[in-house]
C-alpha cells in the first residue's frame, strides 16, 4: 500500500470517531491545514522529476479531494445532529398568554383639532389648506402688514435662504395666507377655516417655534359684526362645553381687520388654579374683526360689494386652558408618561356595538 493510501485510510477512520464540530476543525487542521499532513506532502513535490511530480501531484490532489468530501459530509451530519438536539431541548410554551400591549393615546393637540373642526364644520365652514413655506406677499403684504411691522423682523419670522419668485421665502407666521390664496383663487361667498402649523422664533413656557393655529373667514354681501359675535360665542360655548360661559368682545387692533376685537372668557383664578366659567377674571382667548378693505382689494374683491369677518386662535393655548396643561413645551417632548396622562382614548365615539359590550 502506498503512503498516500495509508494516509487516506487513517484520515477516514479518524473521521468516524469525531463527534463534535470542534473535533472536526482540529481534524481539518491536522490533514488539510497550513501545517497539515497533505500540505506537508505537497511541499515534497518540488524535489521530484517532472514526470514523477505530475503523477504524485495528481495522486495527492485525489486524496485531498476525498478527504475534503468526507469532511464536509461529516460536518453536515454533525450540524444536523446539533440542531436536532437544540430543538429537543428548547421548548416553546405556546399556551403562555401574550404580554398585553397598551393601546396608544390620542395627543391632546390632535384631540383639540378634532373638536375645533367638528364645531366649525357643523357651522357650515369648509376646510382649506396651504403650504408651510410662504412668500412675503401672501404672509404679510396682502394682509396689509406694513414693511416696518415688528412681525416682519428677523427675530420673529423665520426667513429662508432661497426665494419664491422675486419674493422672500418665510415659514408662515400664521394661517392667514391660506385665506389670501383662497380669496384670490376662488370666488365669493367664502365660509372657510384654515388649520395647521405656524412658525415664530420664540420659545418659553407659553411659546414654541412651531405651533398650531386655526383661522376662519366669512365673506359675503351684508356680513356684519353681529354674525361674527354669534359665530364665535357659539364656538366658545360649544368648545368649553358651557352654555352660560361669560364672553366679552374688547376693542383691539390688527393690521388686517377693522374694526378689530379680542375675545375674553370669564374665569376665576384662585390659589394658582384656573377655573373656566363664572368668577370675576377674564382670559384672552382669540382675536377677530371685520376684514380690512385693503385686504379685500389685495384679493380682487370690491369692499363696497363684499364684506366679512375673520378670526384666529392658537390651538395649543385653547388646549392648555380646556385641559389644564400648564407648560406648552411638554406637548412636543414625546414623553410617554405625559402622553398617557394627558392623551385621549381613541374609542370615545359612543357606538351601539361598544355599548352592548360594556
Ligand atoms: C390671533 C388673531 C386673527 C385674523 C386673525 C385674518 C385673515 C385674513 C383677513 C383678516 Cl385673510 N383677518 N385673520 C383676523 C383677526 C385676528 O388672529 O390672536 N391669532 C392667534
Amino acid at each position: 500500500m502506498s503512503d498516500l493510501h495509508l494516509l487516506k485510510e487513517k484520515a477516514l477512520k479518524q473521521l468516524g470517531t469525531i463527534h463534535t464540530l470542534e473535533e472536526l476543525e482540529a481534524f481539518r487542521l491536522e490533514f488539510l491545514g497550513k501545517k497539515g499532513a497533505i500540505t506537508e506532502l505537497m511541499k515534497g513535490l518540488g524535489a521530484l522529476s517532472p514526470e514523477a511530480r505530475s503523477q504524485r501531484g495528481a495522486d495527492l490532489n485525489a486524496v485531498k479531494e476525498e478527504i475534503l468530501t468526507a469532511l464536509s459530509q461529516r460536518q453536515q451530519e454533525l450540524e444536523a445532529h446539533a440542531l436536532n438536539e437544540r430543538l429537543k431541548k428548547e421548548t416553546l410554551d405556546i399556551t403562555l398568554p401574550g404580554r398585553p400591549e397598551e393601546p396608544g393615546r390620542i395627543h391632546p393637540i390632535s384631540h383639540t383639532i378634532e373638536e375645533v373642526m367638528a364645531i366649525f364644520l357643523e357651522q357650515g365652514f369648509v376646510v382649506e389648506e396651504g403650504p408651510d413655506v410662504e412668500d412675503d406677499f401672501h404672509n404679510f403684504t396682502a394682509l396689509n402688514i406694513p414693511f416696518d411691522h415688528p412681525a416682519r423682523q428677523e427675530h420673529d419670522t423665520f426667513y429662508l435662504k432661497g426665494k419664491l419668485g422675486d419674493q422672500a421665502a418665510v415659514l408662515r407666521t400664521h394661517t392667514s395666507p391660506v385665506q389670501i390664496r383662497t380669496m384670490r383663487e376662488q370666488s365669493p361667498p367664502f365660509r372657510m377655516v384654515a388649520l395647521g402649523r405656524t412658525f415664530r422664533a420664540d420659545y418659553d413656557a407659553t411659546h414654541s417655534p412651531m405651533f398650531h393655529q386655526v383661522e376662519g373667514l366669512v365673506i359675503d354681501k351684508n356680513i356684519h359684526m353681529g354674525h361674527l359675535k354669534r359665530c364665535l360665542s357659539d364656538f366658545l360655548k360649544c368648545f368649553f362645553e358651557m352654555e352660560d360661559l361669560p364672553i366679552r368682545f374688547r376693542p383691539s387692533f390688527f393690521p388686517f381687520t377693522e374694526p378689530s376685537a379680542e375675545v375674553d372668557i370669564g374665569c376665576s383664578k384662585s390659589k394658582g388654579t384656573l377655573k373656566i366659567g363664572g368668577g370675576t377674571d377674564w382670559l384672552e382667548i382669540l382675536g377677530c374683526g371685520m376684514v380690512h378693505p385693503n385686504v379685500l382689494r389685495n384679493c380682487g374683491l370690491d369692499p363696497e360689494e363684499y364684506q366679512g369677518f375673520a378670526f384666529g386662535m392658537g390651538i395649543e393655548r385653547i388646549s392648555m386652558l380646556k385641559y389644564g396643561i400648564p407648560d406648552l413645551r411638554l406637548f412636543y417632548e414625546s414623553d410617554l408618561r405625559w402622553l398617557r396622562h394627558h392623551g385621549f382614548s381613541a374609542l370615545q365615539i359612543p357606538s351601539p356595538l361598544l355599548a352592548s359590550r360594556r
